[in-house]
């Protein structure tokens, strides 16, 4: 039999944050998301590679898990993968057991029970680079021999740190059941044996992560830092992307203009102007600002400030009915809802799960960053407020705390609803502090940069162009007054609508732009740019910018009101979707959809009529 005849079948698995997913990516050339807290992975993943001698390897990237007695639904995979009862997955042929080098005594635990079920296995110490900075010193040699299975080190993140790993693959896989233990003592006193024996740890305790943490994780300081932390977030999103968003926005309103002015007058030009160019253009303009949103949540999830965040946090979350286990999940929520809602699943509690899967739409995802970013700068002054900050910074971080203020509200309605099936503590594994390194940095933007793109080409492309059509036919009749999208399909849908949403001060432009806006948040705004650049071409032809046509046409009133319908609606069908998915109940879609629409209409009414009366 030549090694290329057959595919070999490999399993990493292993504790949270060792870098299985780090060394799957290695592996195969893959881009899956890789972050510095435990739980980041929580489906398996597959892919296929070839070792140096030619041999096929076909590898599953695992959610981490601590122990084969699973509590969540992402360590349930594992566990059923490596007893082989996983449906539509055989054994693999080799388990690879991947631990954190520099968190021996947590990690080998686990690979003594993995060891128990006797199947073929190796051992990689991962982190080896970190390993040997802190001076932890592992006789390999002697821990291959206790454990009677092969044992690498790798170094995930370094090009060819994966070597060893690979040249072990290009052996003959050891028999099943040539690992067999037979020692059923204490797992905890065999790793400390083990430990004992061929493990020297530095002398030096005091490390520069206890240091920070005596900081970070101070219960006063450590929440004010945490609240700066937020703070600046919001403030970099819109007082720092300002300048390169106007540049950007700029250049796209001047191609257009070049463009439209090239064309002939008539539909085909009318289509690029008020739909491709006022309407995708006015989308494209986030990049920047999206982009640098991303690039916070990047570095903090590189940093290992998250899972203490999570801990700070777990306090005054139980007070609403969360733990800390959610703050991550509903941190990813402010990127989209969808990862934060997937990521739930490495949250224990199926009460806790449940009741974070509800309010995670709650938490402003970056698809709503340009309906706020258009209403601010339309409708609120650029001013300074106390010399250092700016009004509409401080707007935007108020509608971002309103999401967040709503979530913890809603979780402890859910909570008051709702049995509890018993308190969980929350057990949180610290990782190192880690310096995000720039490349990381630049591929997760790039990553971020493509999906947005992609959504701007596809979804929002093909959407913006079918209002377009629905604005322009059918064409006003012969010797009609007023403008000519009155006449309109999506102009008679509007007026409909009008009744429903006059009470919160939406205009029928508005109720247009709502609907497409249910397939993306994003459409909203290229909808409005289309609506009202087809109903200004009449008396200008030039297409103009969305802002000052709304500041124009709107009140502030209504202006309030649709931000603050954008912090509760359930706006987006992709969200609704996953929520049934993962709940697996389309009850629990269907109050989702129901409470967020509810409170989204309840919340503008109140802004509306408050800000209708204050004038
Ligand atoms: N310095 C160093 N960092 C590493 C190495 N391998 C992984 N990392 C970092 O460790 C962190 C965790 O890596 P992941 O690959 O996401 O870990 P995982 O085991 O897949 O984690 P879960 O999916 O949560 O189970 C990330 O911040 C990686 O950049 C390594 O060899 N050296
Ligand atoms: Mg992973």
């Amino acid at each position: 039999m030549t090694a290329e005849s057959t595919t070999l079948n490999i399993a990493l698995v292993g504790s949270p944050n060792c870098g299985k997913t780090a060394l799957f990516n290695r592996l195969t050339g893959s881009r899956q998301k890789v972050a510095n807290y435990a739980g980041v992975t929580v489906e398996r993943k597959e892919g296929l590679f070839n070792t140096p001698a030619g041999r096929r390897v076909r590898v599953l990237d695992l959610p981490g898990a601590y122990s084969l007695d699973a509590n969540s639904p992402d360590e349930a995979i594992t566990r059923d993968l490596c007893r082989g009862t996983l449906a539509g997955e055989t054994r693999p042929d080799l388990l690879v057991c991947v631990v954190d080098a520099t968190n021996l005594r947590l990690h080998l635990r686990f690979v003594l029970e993995l060891r128990r079920l006797g199947q073929p296995m190796v051992l990689v110490l991962n982190l080896m680079d970190q390993a040997k900075r802190r001076g932890i010193l592992i006789d390999t040699a002697l821990l291959q021999q206790r454990l009677g299975m092969p044992v690498i080190e790798t170094v995930a993140i370094k090009s060819g740190g994966t070597q060893a790993l690979l040249a072990a693959l290009d052996e003959e896989a050891p028999a099943p059941g040539a690992v067999e233990d037979t020692d059923d003592s204490d797992l905890h006193a065999q790793v400390s044996a083990l430990l004992a024996e061929a493990v020297t740890m530095p002398d030096r305790t005091d490390r520069l992560d206890d240091r920070l943490d005596r900081w970070l994780l101070h219960p006063v300081l450590g929440l004010v830092i945490l609240a700066v932390v937020m703070f600046l977030m919001f403030q970099a999103v819109f007082a720092w992307a300002a300048p390169v968003q106007n540049l950007f926005g700029g250049g796209i309103a001047a191609l257009g203009a070049q463009v439209g002015a090239w064309l002939p007058e008539g539909p085909v030009r009318s289509l690029v102007q008020d739909g491709l160019f006022s309407g995708l253009g006015t989308v494209m303009e986030f990049l920047p600002q999206i982009l640098l949103l991303f690039a916070f949540i990047l570095a903090l999830e590189e940093s290992g400030y998250l899972p203490r965040a999570a801990f700070l946090l777990d306090r005054p979350m139980r007070a609403s009915g969360l733990t800390g286990r959610s703050f991550i999940p509903l941190l990813s929520s402010f990127a989209c809802a969808i990862p934060g809602i997937m990521a739930t699943r490495s949250i224990q509690g199926p009460r806790d799960r449940l009741t974070t899967i509800l309010v995670a739409p709650l938490m402003t995802c970056s698809a709503r960053l340009p309906v706020y970013t258009l209403l601010i700068s339309a409708f609120i002054p650029r001013q300074e407020v106390l010399g250092v900050f700016n009004l509409q910074g401080l707007v935007m971080f108020a509608l971002y705390a309103a999401g967040i203020v709503s979530a913890l509200g809603a979780a402890w309605v859910i909570k008051l609803l709702r049995r509890d099936d018993g308190e969980h503590v929350l057990l949180l594994e610290l990782p190192s502090y880690r310096l995000p390194q720039l490349r990381d940095l630049a591929i997760g933007l790039w990553e971020r940069a493509s999906i947005f793109l992609r959504r701007v080409t596809g979804i929002i492309l093909s959407l913006t162009v079918l209002l377009w059509f629905l604005s322009t036919y059918p064409g006003p009749p012969e010797g009609a007054v007023g403008p000519a999208i009155d006449y309109s399909l999506a102009g008679r849908i509007g007026h409909w609508m009008v009744p429903f949403f006059a009470p919160i001060g939406f205009t029928w432009q508005i109720c247009i732009a709502l609907i497409p806006g249910l397939a993306a948040r994003e459409v909203a705004v290229a909808a409005l740019a289309t609506v009202y650049a087809i109903s200004a071409s009449g008396d200008d032809a030039a297409a103009q910018a969305l802002s000052p046509l709304i500041a124009a046409d709107w009140s502030v009133a209504t202006a309030l009101s649709l931000l603050v319908w954008y912090v509760y609606a359930p706006q987006c069908l992709s969200t609704i979707a996953v929520i049934k998915r993962e709940t697996n109940s389309w009850k629990q879609a269907g109050i989702a959809t129901f409470y967020l629409f509810a409170l989204a209409y309840l919340a503008s009414f109140i802004t509306y009529q408050t800000a209708v009366a204050w004038r």
